[in-house]
């Protein structure tokens, strides 16, 4: 059963299923070799391009996945989905209707498939996610595609992992009008058109556009995110959506933006840790009474909250 991790990592690497597998289980677990995993996957990450596609139920983006996966295949990339549900706490196996629409790629060494909830007693999306990601950048695939429905906060979450973010669309589900009220317009570097095939295509298209000019405050050298149209069932248009996608990234390089995002993210993952850390000392204290203590210092008005603060910080750090 105890692999050493250096192994693991290692036939991770070399394309081994279960290998990733059993990584992204150890991060989703929080398992006790984390650190000695992260560590050792630290020297191979940097190299996958994180590709987010979000946007409303059923607009079609397992659809779309599944045809991408096919063009990157044909166009010999390694590539991986990660599915988050941000309505569900578990994990594991892809979801039933995407399992059967990704069957053709199930023998297909290049082609990685998980899904995760992201309720898990961690606090969920946020903390296990960018984790499984560099597992699955250092297992070397070179596009990760991460699909999550558009509630709630999750398609911020979503854009704020990706270096390439992908907003879909669909005729007649007043989505021009969602773009407007979640604040997608800010996260979007690619709109989907999907279902173009369907009547209200161009009627969506003009929404959209009026709804960027609106809200322009580009510049010369700022990239500009193009809409474009697919019907993803019969693969229509999926050939111009890797090539945008392709020309965004190339753009987040040449333009030092790509640095910067990782830059950005890398923060946020560093932060979190941290507060972690920190509640998990600041829990400690607790059981210590500390906390207690000066709460009830406080109510007594013999101290007042920030300096009960600074004692409590001076404790936790004590702890270290
Ligand atoms: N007419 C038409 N139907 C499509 C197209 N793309 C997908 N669909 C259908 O739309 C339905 C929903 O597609 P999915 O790919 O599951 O959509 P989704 O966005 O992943 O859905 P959730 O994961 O449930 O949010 C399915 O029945 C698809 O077959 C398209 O281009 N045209
Ligand atoms: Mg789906």
């Amino acid at each position: 059963m105890a692999v050493a991790i250096a192994d693991l990592v290692a036939q991770a690497r070399d394309g081994d299923h279960r290998s990733v597998a059993r990584l992204i289980s150890m991060v989703e677990n929080a398992a006790p070799q984390l650190r000695e995993v992260m560590a050792a996957l630290a020297p191979h990450t940097g190299h996958a391009a994180i590709v987010g596609l979000t946007g409303s139920p059923g607009v079609g983006k397992s659809t779309t996945t599944a045809a991408l996966v096919k063009a990157y295949r044909a166009d010999g990339r390694r590539v991986a989905v990660l599915a988050v549900d941000p309505s569900s706490p578990f994990s594991g196996g892809a979801l039933l209707g995407d399992r059967i629409r990704m069957q053709e790629h199930a023998t297909d060494d290049g082609v990685y498939i998980r899904s995760m909830g992201s309720r898990g007693h961690l606090g969920g999306l946020s903390w296990a996610t960018p984790q499984a990601l560099r597992v699955l950048d250092a297992a070397g695939c070179d596009i990760v595609l991460v699909e999550t429905v558009g509630v709630g906060q999750a398609e911020v979450e979503i854009a704020s992992l990706a270096d390439t973010t992908v907003v879909l669309l669909a005729p007649g589900m007043g989505d021009a009008i969602q773009v407007a009220k979640a604040g997608i317009l800010e996260i979007a570097d690619l709109y989907v058109v999907n279902k173009a095939d369907r009547d209200g295509v161009e009627v969506t298209t003009r929404d959209l556009r009026q709804m960027m000019s609106l809200g322009e405050k580009r510049g010369p050298d700022d990239w500009s995110p193009p809409i474009l149209k697919t019907v993803a069932s019969r693969g229509e248009g999926i050939d111009e959506v890797v090539t945008a996608i392709d020309k965004h990234r190339n753009w987040l390089t040449e333009s030092g933006m790509l640095d910067a995002r990782r830059r950005v993210r890398a923060a946020d993952e560093i932060e979190a840790l941290a507060l972690t850390t920190l509640r998990r000392r600041m829990n400690k204290s607790r059981d210590g009474a500390l906390l207690d203590e000066l709460a009830g210092r406080v109510v007594a008005g013999t101290t007042d909250p920030y300096a009960a603060a600074d004692e409590l910080s001076a404790a936790m750090t004590a702890l270290a």
